[in-house]
Formats: structure tokens, sequence, C-alpha cells
């Protein structure tokens, strides 16, 4: 184990760890062992080393240098408040962090909860927020199965994460009010030595390529000569579509990146267009 090595703290178990090592996998880093068992796993080909931990754990160790860096949820970076910067978003694990009620209870807006009881574990964001909308209620502190506090009488209402909403469902609550989102980050410690950030900055760059490759598609088409200026402005690409003749008279075939977010409007698109023969490609890696 080098020194010089960037320590990167993970999840060991939990909704965080399989995306964390993926992402870390795809990013072309190969890793000692099969990380879970294991407290410490070592990048045979780049210079990283990963500490399996407990997320909550996760701000505080990178704050006090145990570890470089650390990929946690961003509500505990909230709820933690330690001395981090977030280095980047890596756009899974996204969830909210929301305020619910029982259902069969009237709720016509936030001064439902002046004098009201709220169970939550993220009682820093939830007192933050409660000074901010100058609302004057009771925070009760627990540390799990938070959904259940209102039935058993433990409080008027909940400050949890909701994903789905089917918990909250199943518990007869309802969600009053988003108070924030949150998804998976890469924090940072704030002192790092150069060496460290010129790794720091490879790990990103790479991890920036396996973003992009996800979130992008690679697509190649056949389209009529006539159409194909309305085609190349919905099919910007990386600079622009490359387009190449086809045998057949009067038809071009043309390749280009899309985004997964327009992806269904711009396929609508082109069949108006009269585009034939329409393949779509995952994309592995994209430097841009
Ligand atoms: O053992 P360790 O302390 O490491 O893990 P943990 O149990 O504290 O955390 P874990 O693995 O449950 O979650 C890790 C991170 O995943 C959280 O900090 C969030 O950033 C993120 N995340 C994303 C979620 C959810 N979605 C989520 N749905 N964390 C928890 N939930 C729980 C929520 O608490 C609630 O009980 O799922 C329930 C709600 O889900 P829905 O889908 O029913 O709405
Ligand atoms: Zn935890």
């Amino acid at each position: 184990m080098k020194n010089g090595n960037l320590k990167i703290a993970v999840q060991k178990s939990g909704r965080l760890s399989e995306k964390s090592l993926e992402l870390i996998e795809e990013s072309g880093i190969k890793l000692t062992q099969e990380g879970k068992l294991k407290l410490i796993s070592v990048g045979q080909n780049f210079p990283v080393e990963l500490l399996f931990l407990r997320d909550d754990d996760i701000p505080q160790y990178v704050a006090d240098k145990v570890a470089d860096i650390g990929i946690v949820g961003e509500n505990e970076v909230m709820e933690q408040d330690k001395p981090v910067d977030i280095a980047d978003r890596l756009g899974f694990a996204k969830c909210r962090l929301s305020l619910a009620i029982p259902q069969d209870i009237k709720y016509n807006g936030l001064t439902f909860f002046i004098g009201k009881k709220i169970a939550t574990s993220y009682p820093v964001i939830l007192e933050k927020f409660l000074k901010e909308k100058k609302i004057n209620a009771e925070i009760h502190e627990i540390s799990g199965s938070v959904e259940i506090a209102p039935s058993i009488g433990l409080a008027d209402a909940i400050f949890d994460i909701v994903s789905s909403g089917s918990t909250l469902i199943s518990n007869r609550l309802k969600e009053v009010e988003i108070v924030t989102r949150s998804e998976a980050v890469i924090i940072s410690n704030r002192e790092m030595t150069s060496e460290k950030k010129q790794i720091l900055e490879k790990l990103l760059f790479r991890v920036h390529s396996v973003l992009n490759a996800k979130n992008n598609k690679y697509i190649l088409l056949n389209a009529p000569n006539g159409n194909l200026d309305k085609i190349i402005q919905l099919l910007p690409g990386m600079k622009s579509p490359t387009i190449m003749p086809l045998a057949e008279k009067g038809w071009s075939s043309l390749h280009s990146v899309v985004n997964e977010n327009d992806f269904w409007q711009i396929i609508e698109k082109l069949k108006e267009y009269g585009a034939q023969g329409i393949l779509v490609i995952p994309i592995e890696k994209m430097i841009v």
C-alpha cells in the first residue's frame, strides 16, 4: 500500500454500495479483492485505495483525512455539516427529504406544523428548514423506522427520505412538503496534497466519461436526402452528425449521439421526417 494512494470511502453495504463500486470499476480501475467482505481494497492499475464504511461515518472520515474522498448521499453531507467539498454529483440514489402526515388529516400549508411533534433521523436539516420558515415545532430524533412514529402516537408527523413513496402509503401517511432533494455525491477533503488532487482530477475525468456515456446513446439511421437539413437540426451530436451517402440514390446514412432525456421525442420526429433503419447503441465511454 502506497501512502500516495487516493483513499476513497464507500458504503460497505447498503443502497450506495453496488453503484459506487460499479462506477469505480467502469472507470477502468481494477480492484484487488471483491470489495464487500474486506475493509480495504486497492486499485491495481490506478493509485486508489477503497475503505468500506457505514455511510453515516463517511463525511466525518473525509473531514478528518482518514479518507481523501467519499461517495455518500447528499442527505448525510447536509445533515452532518462537516467541512468537506462536493466534488461531483453522481445521479444515482436519488431521493427527496419530505414532511409527511397521516393520510386522513387535513393539510393546509406549513403552519400545520406549528406546535406539532415531528419524528426524524435528520434533525439538522429539519431544524434549519423550520427556522427558515419560522415554524416553531418540536423535533423528535429517532434513528430508525421513523414512518411508524405517528401510528404509535410518538409524533404528529415525520420528516424522512422518500423515494417511490410506497413506505409512506403502507404506513397511511401522505407527503405534504418536499424540503430538499438528494443524490449520491463525491465529497472531498479540503486540504489534499497536490499529488492527491491530481489523482482526483484524473478520476473525475473518468467518472464524467462514464456518466456521460450512460446519459447518451449512439444513433445510426437512414434518411431521405430531402429531409437531411431537418434531421441534422434534431441531431446535433458531439460536434455535428456524420453523413455518408447510401448506395441507394437519394438516401444517406447518418450517425450521431443523442441524450437519453430527449430520446423518445427525437425518435418520434425522426420517423415523421422519414428516417428508416434506426439503430440505437449504448456508449461505453464518452470523452467530451
Ligand atoms: O448501514 P449504513 O449506515 O451504511 O446504511 P443506511 O441504512 O444508513 O443507508 P441506506 O443504505 O439505506 O441508504 C443510503 C443512502 O441511499 C441514503 O443516505 C440516501 O442518500 C439514499 N437513498 C435513496 C435512500 C433511499 N433512496 C430510500 N428510499 N435511503 C433510504 N431510503 C429509505 C427511506 O429511509 C424510507 O424508509 O427507503 C424508505 C422510503 O423508500 P420508498 O421507495 O418506499 O419511498
Ligand atoms: Zn447509515
